[in-house]
């Protein structure tokens, strides 16, 4: 399989964490998403996915498959082992409740094209854009704290989907520098997941496009 990524993406990162805890090995093919104004912006890329964003998979047989969310569960259902998501219809629910929280709610705010817009063309300063940044993180941050008991991951002794979402998100936020001490739950499901060397290979500075 080849991974089209970038090794800042959080939402690549979800499918590089997927990917390994599914044992598939897969070939990284690196797309820069801020040189001369982002390299997914080529029409080769575009090509590939004319939503011009990555993640991008392609499988073994060709398909191209777009959207983090979309790409997991697409794994999960053909590589059941482990599975993703708890077995039981309400455990599912609230699992992927917490993942959508974090991949439709907090990361479209925070997002590349979003932030050059509010730069580029809404002239906004670095500073407000900074704290919009924090804005949107702090707020779905404090609903996720609250649905969350880390024992030790966000939805139990599984590694689900969650947490899939939540450390890449949580490696965002830490690097544009939001506090998190309000957090506990948040950064103790972070560091268990850490721990696991599947979220630990997928760390963006483990990418081979690593800068
Ligand atoms: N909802 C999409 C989000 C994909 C996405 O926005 N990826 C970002 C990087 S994290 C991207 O490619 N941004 C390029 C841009 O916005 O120009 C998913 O979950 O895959």
């Amino acid at each position: 399989m080849k991974l089209f990524s970038y090794f800042r993406s959080s939402a690549a990162y979800r499918v590089r964490i997927a990917l390994n805890l599914k044992g598939l090995a897969y070939e990284t093919a690196p797309v820069h998403l801020i040189k001369d104004g982002g390299h997914n912006k080529r029409p080769e890329f575009r090509a590939v996915n004319p939503q011009m964003r990555v993640p991008v998979l392609v499988t073994d047989a060709g398909d191209v498959l777009i959207q983090s969310l979309a790409i997991i569960e697409y794994l999960d259902e053909t590589h059941p082992n482990p599975p993703l998501l708890p077995k039981h219809p309400v455990a599912r629910a609230k699992t992927r409740a917490l993942a959508e929280l974090v991949a439709c709610d907090i990361h479209p705010l925070n997002n590349t094209s979003p932030l050059r817009y509010l730069k580029n063309d809404m002239g906004q300063q670095q500073s407000a854009i900074d704290a919009w940044y924090h804005h949107w993180v702090l707020a779905g941050f404090e609903a996720l704290e609250a649905l969350i008991a880390p024992s030790p991951y966000a939805c139990g002794t599984q590694l689900t989907l969650a947490d899939i979402c939540l450390v890449p998100q949580v490696n965002n936020a830490r690097r544009l520098k939001v506090p998190l001490e309000k957090f506990p739950k948040i950064v103790a499901v972070d560091a268990a997941c850490l721990a696991v060397p599947a979220f630990e290979r997928a760390r963006p500075e483990n990418q081979p496009d690593a800068e």
